[in-house]
């Protein structure tokens, strides 16, 4: 696996937004807008009334892992006349708010690789939902750091970020640029339905920011090679968002569920899982490094069953939380940021050598995994 122009992670960064919604606060107001809801069904009209199901702590705990989720704004997603954040739209001269909280996050990725942002020749901003169609939101953090080089925005859903990260590092290796900065800013909230009863509770806020560059170039004290890249998509409607600007060219479908995230839970679960395993279990043999000589997974954060289960299929038994770090649990479903918290909070303890893989799977569907050495 040696390789003659070698590429590595030199930092990484992570965006926590300061207002968090536990389980207890989320079902609390959902259910007082189930409870609105049908009551106001039960009002006398002729239509058959539509009556809504409660949500429950116990049912999403016990089906995600998920217990909190840290959000940009709490008060108008807790609303129960509302269930949506409000964030004020900003004048064009003021950063938006994505470009804000990726800008946040590219910091700490730039001070953890001991680089200056005039040093990036590349932004590649890489997420699951952009908030304009442009100019590329890339480009604004690019500005607004003052690095040189080009920007551009990308999206593969939760894959995003490994996908971005295989795009830096052959940006890297043909020369197009030197070093790059993946960024991940993730306002899940804001494509979110938080009245749907099945995914009221699976997504979160955060940005995420890695650094890659030329190992020849790098200063940092504890690197990661990315020895290898294996980026797989099949095409599904099980994670769907139909939200976008042909919209509007039909007026009978504004507003509806559709334009949100949309998801066939269960058949996720079953597809994904299996394929996700498949796909490292591929790379692995391709590679010929036993499964034995891998010390963690940094798995993308939609599900913990889901993960367990992968991580099973792998290790043929149960990972301990070492083997395959959680992070859902504080900051839910954060689409392609997930895999790289876990990577940035659960890397600290690799000696030269230690071997990891960054997996992330979701929306396509697709699937991105990045086999990682620590130098
Ligand atoms: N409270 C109480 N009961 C509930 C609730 C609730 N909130 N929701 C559902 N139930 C009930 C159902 O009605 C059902 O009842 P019954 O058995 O009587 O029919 C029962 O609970 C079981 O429902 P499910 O079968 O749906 O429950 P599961 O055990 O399958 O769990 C999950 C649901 C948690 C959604 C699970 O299926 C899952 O996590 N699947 C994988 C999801 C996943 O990984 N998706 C990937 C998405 S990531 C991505 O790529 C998105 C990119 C875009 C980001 C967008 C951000 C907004």
């Amino acid at each position: 696996m040696s390789d003659s122009r070698p590429v590595v992670i030199s930092g990484t960064g992570l965006y926590t937004p300061p207002q968090a919604i536990s389980n207890e606060d989320l079902v609390d107001s959902f259910n007082r807008f189930v409870q609105a809801h049908n009551l106001d069904q039960g009002g006398g009209g002729t239509a058959p009334a539509e009556l809504l199901e409660p949500s429950s702590v116990e049912f999403i705990a016990k089906a995600s892992g998920i217990r909190q989720r840290y959000v940009v704004d709490r008060e108008g997603i807790l609303d129960p006349n509302r269930l949506c954040p409000k964030i004020p739209e900003r004048p064009n001269e003021q950063l938006s708010v994505q470009a804000e909280i990726a800008v946040q996050a590219a910091t700490g990725a730039l001070e953890q690789a001991g680089l200056c942002a005039s040093q990036i020749d590349a932004v590649i901003v890489a997420c699951s939902n952009l908030q304009r169609a442009y100019p590329a939101v890339a480009i604004e953090v690019q500005a607004a750091l003052g690095s040189g080089g080009f920007a551009y925005d990308m999206n593969v859903a939760c894959s995003s970020a490994t996908f971005g990260v295989q795009a830096a590092r052959d940006a890297v290796r043909s020369g197009t640029a030197q070093r790059v900065l993946v960024i991940s800013p993730e306002i899940t909230s804001g494509h979110l339905n938080f009245r749907d009863r099945d995914s009221h509770f699976i997504f979160g806020d955060a940005a995420t920011a890695v650094v890659v560059e030329s190992a020849g170039t790098c200063t940092a004290e504890a690197p990661f090679e990315v020895l290898d890249g294996r980026l797989f998509t099949e095409f599904s409607n099980n994670i769907r968002n139909n939200f976008g600007f042909l919209n509007r060219a039909d007026e009978s479908g504004i507003g509806a569920a559709d334009k949100l995230f949309v998801q066939n839970g269960r058949k996720v679960f079953k597809e994904v899982v299996p394929a996700v395993a498949a796909l490292i279990q591929a790379q692995l043999d391709d590679l010929q490094v036993p499964v034995t000589a891998i010390k963690r997974m940094w798995l993308h954060q939609a599900n913990l069953n889901m993960n367990q289960l992968i991580a099973r299929k792998l290790l043929g038994r149960e990972a301990s939380a070492e083997e395959a770090p959680v992070i859902l649990d504080e900051f839910a479903n954060t689409s392609s940021a997930g895999s790289i918290i876990a990577f940035h909070r659960h890397r600290a303890d690799f000696a030269s050598g230690d071997l990891g893989i960054i997996c992330s799977f979701g929306a396509g569907y697709s699937i991105g995994s990045l086999l990682v050495r620590r130098q």
